[in-house]
């Protein structure tokens, strides 16, 4: 089979600092929409490291406040799987803002437990490209510990 055409069925989630105390919640919901769970840590990025996750978003007026934000408690990262993970997952946890999600996504995750356009429960990647980029930087980032410790030789 050719990988390049294969469709991706991987993603990159966060629950943000809002959510977390409602985690346990959200990660049922997320195993009752089909998504297999298949790496869930509790990782704790440097300022630094949230504004280059977050680098797209660097001359937007609320880059600054969102980094604040996503500092400003516990998250959850999880690589999830399924069919058309990447186009599911976005569909699942519904517009960015929450208060528009309450409107016109109910069941949508930011509907449920996020709160406004910022505290917005949880992160999804917006394209296969970005779910590769922001899986491996979260695995080469923080996610691995021991990758980080015993970091691959380079001079063989
Ligand atoms: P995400 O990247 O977190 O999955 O959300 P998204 O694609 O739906 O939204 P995006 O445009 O990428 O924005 C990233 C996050 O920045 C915060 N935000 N604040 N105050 C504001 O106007 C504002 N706009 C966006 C949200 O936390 C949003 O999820
Ligand atoms: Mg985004």
């Amino acid at each position: 089979s050719n990988q390049d055409t294969h469709p991706m069925d991987k993603t990159f989630a966060l629950i943000k600092p809002d959510a977390y105390p409602r985690r346990e919640a959200i990660i049922e919901d997320i195993k009752k929409c089909g998504f297999t769970i298949l790496k869930q840590s509790e990782p704790k990025p440097t300022k630094e490291q949230f504004e280059e996750f977050y680098a797209e978003h660097k001359e937007r007026h609320f880059f600054n406040d969102l980094v604040a934000f996503m500092q400003s408690g516990p998250i959850v990262a999880m690589v999830l799987q399924k069919e058309n993970a990447v186009p599911d997952w976005r569909k699942t946890i519904g517009p960015t803002n929450s208060l528009k999600a309450k409107e016109e996504a109910p069941e949508s995750l930011r509907a449920k437990y996020g709160t406004d356009g910022q505290a917005n429960a949880c992160h999804g990647s917006a394209n296969d490209d970005d779910a590769k980029r922001e899986i491996e930087f979260c695995r080469v980032r923080y996610l691995d510990p021991l990758h980080l410790r015993h970091p691959p030789d380079i001079h063989h």
